[in-house]
């Protein structure tokens, strides 16, 4: 192999590169479903977003509707497995005897039949396999840390973004110079602008408005924003955070932004919240 210069370390990286771009061929999208990203710093109230979704959806969805997604999850374990056994000789991995022939059929097969699951769950017992999956999934350093996002961010319906809004007075706890609705705007920039999402629209949770209201009245925004002049008006105070963020979208005319005040930990609220952005994400799927 011609090395052109490099070391052996970015050769590794590039390598990883191309086999995480390889897993990332985003699956044909089913009609029947949306994916949506949901992300925004630490704290802001994702894994509460999650959790209520989960709730106001648990009896949600009929039998016939649940046997409509067994289709989309089949196909994603063995397109994931697949990636794995094709990546193993350029991670000079080699899988044992016994397993040969399990590999060999999930090369060849397209379809997930009982005796290709069992395949599957033979080589994910597999030592080497585990191996491979980790140095796919895993790769340390924050550029492949990032790399590693990519697969999710391949054929997003909508991104939901949720930032809190009650933090204004506090900093960051990895920088205690840095106020974190500031980190916060300057995360949505990045993602908001980023390439893989130039069309898709962007939902924005402004978080903890419960916590934001009691505070306002107490704390001026202007400590988070030296410029903001009106006090302790709350529906002011949430429009000029509003504006700060939709102010950072370099392409208003192909992509919206549909911003939603909420309190996540209030599930019947956020029962009417996730009515509302459905026809934002049915729109996306036309
Ligand atoms: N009062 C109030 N608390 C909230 C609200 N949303 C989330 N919280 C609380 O804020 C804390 C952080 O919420 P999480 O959902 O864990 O935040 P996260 O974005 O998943 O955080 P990381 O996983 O650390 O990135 C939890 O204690 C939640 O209960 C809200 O609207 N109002
Ligand atoms: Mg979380």
């Amino acid at each position: 192999m011609g090395n052109c210069g490099k070391t052996p370390q970015t050769e590794h990286f590039q390598e990883t590169e191309e086999i995480q771009l390889e897993l990332v061929t985003p699956p044909k999208p089913k009609e029947n479903t949306a994916k949506l990203l949901l992300l925004g710093p630490g704290d802001s109230g994702k894994s509460t977003i999650f959790r209520q979704m989960k709730i106001i959806h648990h009896n949600g969805y009929t039998e016939e509707e649940r046997e409509t997604f067994i289709e989309t999850i089949n196909e994603n374990i063995l397109e994931s497995m697949k990636a794995i056994v094709n990546a193993l000789p350029r991670l000079s991995l080699e899988i044992s005897d016994e397993n040969q022939e399990n590999v060999d059929l999930i090369r060849s097969t397209l379809i997930l039949t009982k005796e290709v699951e069992d395949a599957i769950v033979e080589l994910w017992k597999d030592p080497v396999i585990q191996k491979a999956y980790s140095i796919i999934t895993d790769v340390g350093g924050q550029r492949n840390e990032r790399k590693k996002w990519v697969r999710c961010f391949q054929g997003v319906t909508a991104l939901i973004f949720c930032s809190s809004l009650s933090e204004y007075d506090q900093n960051l706890f990895e920088d205690e110079n840095q106020k974190r609705i500031p980190e916060s705007l300057m995360l949505f920039e990045e993602v908001c602008n980023s390439r893989w999402f130039v069309d898709t629209s962007v939902i924005l949770f402004l978080n903890k408005v419960d916590i934001f209201r009691d505070k306002i009245s107490k704390t001026d925004l202007s400590v988070c924003f030296p410029e903001y002049k009106d006090g302790h008006d709350f529906d002011k105070a949430i429009a000029f955070i509003e504006q700060k963020f939709k102010s950072l979208n370099q392409n208003p005319e192909r992509k919206q932004i549909y911003t939603h005040t909420i309190c996540a930990t209030d599930t019947e609220e956020m029962r009417f919240v996730f009515d509302s952005i459905k026809a934002v994400i049915q729109n996306e799927r036309l």
